[in-house]
């Protein structure tokens, strides 16, 4: 099989949720035919570019899951069966991002912002980041500002990530920048954010040092921070 071959395929059972090859697909006859487990454990022996499949055999294809759930075609358990695979795969990808680990480019406070539970992009960020050797304290989903903030402080963390899905939770990264500045810390950590209903434009207005549309933009921006 060719790598972009493999990649489809594992872009298609993404969709249909199937995590192993005896799971059942969202459409009827799939069950048997190797799921995201075995082909990306494939993909990893045929030495496939892990950025490639991130992007095209998992990013792309949430998208349009989340395009199925919109029009309503999925319900909110395909969505989660859909997000299971993307777990799987970063499972097994994992090992194979992470560096040496040898000196650490310094401590990154991430979390998905208060009321907010999408995880995937986050969790992806965050094996990107170790993988390129920054110490990752890894807050989780539904972090309050005050929680951030007091772990920033902590570990006088010289960067923070947050991440939102959520049109409604976006707004509670600027509660974040404000109490970081309420604590005079502000000044002391470069703040970037993501999730999809973020752009630059809204990084700017409420305060960020920066927008990142994906993980690998992430690791360029912290390179450009020097
Ligand atoms: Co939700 N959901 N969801 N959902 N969900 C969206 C976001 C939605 C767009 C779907 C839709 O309607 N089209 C919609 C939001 C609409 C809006 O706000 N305008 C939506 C909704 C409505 C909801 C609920 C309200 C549904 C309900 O209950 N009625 C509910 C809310 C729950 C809550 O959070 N309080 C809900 C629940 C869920 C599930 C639990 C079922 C599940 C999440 C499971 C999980 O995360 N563990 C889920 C999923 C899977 C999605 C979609 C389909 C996929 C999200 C995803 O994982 N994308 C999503 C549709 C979509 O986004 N198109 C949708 C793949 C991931 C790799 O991309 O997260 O963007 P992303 O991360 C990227 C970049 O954005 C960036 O890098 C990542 C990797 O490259 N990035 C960062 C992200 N964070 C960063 C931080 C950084 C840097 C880069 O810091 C340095």
């Amino acid at each position: 099989m060719e790598s972009g071959d493999v990649i489809e395929k594992i872009a298609v059972n993404v969709i249909q949720g199937r995590v192993e090859a005896e799971d059942d697909g969202f459409d009827e006859g799939y069950e048997g035919q190797p799921a995201v487990t075995e082909l990306v454990e494939e993909a990893v022996n045929m030495k496939v570019d892990p950025a490639l499949l991130i992007l095209d055999g998992l990013t792309r294809p949430m998208e349009q899951v989340g395009q199925k759930f919109e029009s309503g075609k999925y319900l909110i358990p395909d969505m989660l069966a859909s997000a299971e695979c993307v777990g799987a795969a970063m499972d097994i990808l994992a090992p194979h991002l992470s560096g040496t680990g040898v000196e650490s480019k310094g401590k990154f406070v991430l979390a998905t912002v208060a009321g907010d539970l999408h995880d995937i992009g986050k969790n992806i960020v965050a094996i990107m980041l170790k993988g390129a050797g920054y110490e990752v304290i890894d807050l989780g989903t539904d972090v309050s500002a005050d929680r951030i903030a007091d772990a920033v402080g902590e570990n006088q963390a010289p960067y923070l990530g947050l991440s939102a899905l959520l049109t409604t939770t976006m707004r509670n990264m600027e509660d974040v920048i404000g109490k970081l500045e309420e604590r005079k810390i502000r000044e002391k950590v470069k703040i970037m954010v993501g999730g999809a209903p973020t752009s630059a434009q809204f990084a700017d207005r409420i305060g960020a040092d920066a927008y990142c549309k994906d993980a690998f933009q992430a690791i360029n921006t912290l390179k450009a921070f020097g």
